[in-house]
């Protein structure tokens, strides 16, 4: 493990309900025991090189907890972090277990549940703050339909805005210093849940009051089960500004969602997404929203959380190696051909950039008849990830 230790760089995270998945699916029950949430700090204390513990509201204080109870579960979870050398980055609510959510939260045809999306969410706010979180995320699980016949869907845009405008300022009023990062999801649990993609939450973002404030928490597993290429939408968060925390998990397209270890169904794009990320010096949370599979115990779990801060750090550091190797470096710049020239002519619009560019004879056949050596460059990208390069 030494060799791919987590250095100071690597914000590793898990959540309550990710270590604490119970293995529950839609054919069978809990093959794992409840663990308290103190015993979940515990236990990835244990694991060696985790940052912290994200959690939902309910994660820690359950939905009908009395006051005084709250508070010693608060009490008690807040020294196990200190125990355990952890912190807590991010929090969220939970929108989406509770029968009142059924038809949605913010997007709910009912003012009353809409309402009570916010004042839950406030309290889950009020929550995150006091263990320090500084990124407080929105997955709108059932924020959707499975039939449009029952709403607009313009209509859950709206309010999904309102509630986003009304929540910044929540944040402000309180100096709590939350950067809201929304997280995208196709479907599952509902039929087709609203603004379906990292790339239309990124719109969206710039419809809202304080778009400032607010970015996108990308899922590995969303955009695969949609079968679309996550690192492009991660690509495009970056060139955004709105990378502000990320989902690390694996999935193979097209399934149920599974919630994979890191790397687990898909290497070649884990890669990609790992050199993405380095490339750019992101330097925010690596949330591994995954759980272990239904087959583990307590100890299971523990391989799971290693492996997936293991297979990060040796994709890292496979990164660091394919950008130092000058074979693939020369493939690279043999595709990429640049002239300083022709750019300078893109960047600066202007009467004599047009006549200039219209008065170039370019060799079309020649330009078409280039062969791209792709073939190469991948085939050492893989001998250099099956770890004979
Ligand atoms: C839920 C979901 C995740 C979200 C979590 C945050 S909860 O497990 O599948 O993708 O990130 O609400
Ligand atoms: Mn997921
Ligand atoms: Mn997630």
């Amino acid at each position: 493990m030494a060799k791919y230790s987590p250095t100071k760089n690597e914000k590793f995270t898990f959540g309550l309900w990710t270590v604490g998945n119970v293995g529950r699916d839609p054919f069978g029950g809990p093959v794992r025991p409840q663990l308290t949430p103190v015993q979940i700090a515990k236990l990835l204390g244990s694991v060696g090189g985790v940052h912290g513990i994200n959690f939902h509201d309910n994660d820690l204080v359950p939905i009908d907890a009395t006051p005084a109870e709250k508070a010693k579960i608060v009490k008690d979870f807040k020294k196990a972090l200190a125990d355990n050398g952890l912190c807590v980055p991010m929090a969220t609510t939970n929108l989406f277990g509770d029968p009142i959510f059924k038809d949605g939260a913010f997007t709910s045809g009912d003012a009353r549940v809409r309402a009570y999306a916010l004042q839950k969410t406030m309290a889950a706010m009020d929550l995150g703050a006091e263990f320090g979180a500084k990124t407080y995320v929105f997955w709108g699980g059932r924020e959707g339909a499975e039939t449009d016949a029952g709403k607009d869907p313009t209509e859950g845009l709206k309010h999904f805005r309102d509630a986003l405008n009304f929540l910044c300022q929540y944040s402000m009023q309180n100096n709590y210093g939350f950067r809201f990062a929304l997280e995208a999801k196709p479907n599952e649990p509902r039929g087709h849940i609203y603004l379906a993609t990292t790339g239309n939450m990124l719109g969206f973002i710039e419809t809202l009051d304080y778009p400032e404030m607010v970015g996108v928490n990308p899922e590995v597993a969303h955009e695969a089960i949609a079968g679309l290429n996550f690192t492009h939408h991660v690509a495009q968060a970056i060139d955004a500004g709105k990378l502000f925390h990320i989902d690390l998990n694996d999935q193979v397209p097209g399934r149920y969602d599974q919630d994979f270890r890191f790397g687990a169904a898909d290497i070649k794009q884990a890669f990609f997404l790992v050199k993405l990320l380095n490339d750019h010096g992101y330097n925010g949370s690596l949330h591994f929203d995954a759980h272990a599979y239904r087959s583990e115990d307590y100890e299971g779990v523990k391989d799971f959380a290693r492996g997936c801060i293991r297979s990060y750090m040796i994709l890292k550091e496979k990164a660091a190696r394919w950008n130092a190797d000058k074979e693939i470096q020369a493939l690279r710049a043999e595709i990429n051909v640049a002239d300083a020239k022709l750019d300078k002519l893109f960047s600066n619009f202007s009467d004599d950039a047009v006549k200039t560019l219209k008065a170039i004879k370019f060799d079309r056949p020649k330009l078409g008849a280039r062969g791209l050596p792709y073939e190469k460059l991948d085939q050492l990208t893989m001998e250099l990830l099956m770890g004979i390069r």
